[in-house]
């Protein structure tokens, strides 16, 4: 039995000098940073679909964001490891001032809207613009419908006007349900394959750098089937 090797005696040997122990430079290359912006209307599920991604749970209760908050997370891709740095951005009005600076800063936005609230759908337009008058082509913008959980005698925006939305200003469209626990990895993935090859823009030091490092959290994704979330019932 393996339990009747000896247990090790205690010695006085000096340990191995460090110059002789296996070294990996490729394991100390820094993990490549991108900040991705949530943008949209007051309650059309920012901090829902975050919070689903991260610790998939789900709140009923609204609790409107204050201000901009901040969230890590590393992502395991197959060919490589990202961490996404998540600004979730207060969408009442009194905050918008705060907020081009993080749009600035980011190389993705998501530009969240609630199938059931036409008039948030209508304002994407806007909070499109404010992206791309910060940052013109150089950034990935994905539209985002949330709330599908409600059902089509709720809807005010059909599947087909969002994607065609998406497809005539080029952004990426993903339908969602932070509720439901549907397609919100799979938005995350799609988003994570979208990001640009080298980190150097989201690696900068802009205004968002200085973000509180004890705000990090790093979860570990298993590799799921890509439409893993898209099966599960709600659990609220
Ligand atoms: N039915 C349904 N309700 C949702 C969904 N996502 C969010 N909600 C609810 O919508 C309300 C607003 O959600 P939040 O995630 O706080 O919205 P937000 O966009 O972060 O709002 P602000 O922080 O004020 O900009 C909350 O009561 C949530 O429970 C969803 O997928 N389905
Ligand atoms: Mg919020």
């Amino acid at each position: 039995m393996s339990d009747s090797k000896p247990a090790a005696a205690p010695t006085n040997k000096a340990p191995a000098p460090a110059a002789k122990r296996p070294t990996s430079s490729t394991s100390l290359a820094p993990l490549a940073k991108y900040k991705l912006v949530f943008l949209g209307d007051q309650s059309v599920g920012k901090t829902s679909i975050i919070t689903r991604f991260m610790y998939d749970n789900f709140d009923r209760h609204y609790q409107a964001t204050i201000g901009i908050d901040f969230l890590s997370k590393t992502m395991y891709l197959e060919d490589r490891t990202v961490r996404l740095q998540l600004w979730d951005t207060a969408g009442q009005e009194r905050f918008r001032s705060l907020i081009p600076s993080y749009i600035r800063d980011s190389s993705v936005a998501v530009v969240v809207y609630d199938v059931s609230n036409r008039s948030s759908f209508l304002n994407t337009a806007k909070w499109v613009e404010d992206v791309r008058a910060e940052r013109g082509n150089d950034v990935v913008i994905c539209l985002v419908g949330n709330k599908t959980d409600l059902g089509n005698d709720k809807r005010q925006v059909s599947t087909e006007e969002g994607e065609e939305r998406a497809t005539k200003d080029g952004l990426l469209f993903m339908e969602c349900s932070a509720k439901a626990g549907y397609n919100v990895k799979s938005l995350f993935r799609k988003l994570a394959t979208a990001l640009p090859g080298t980190a150097d823009a989201a690696n900068g030091n802009g205004a968002n750098a200085n973000a509180n490092s004890a705000n990090l959290v790093d979860i570990k994704l298993s590799a799921a089937p890509a439409n893993i979330d898209e099966a599960k019932s709600c659990g609220c």
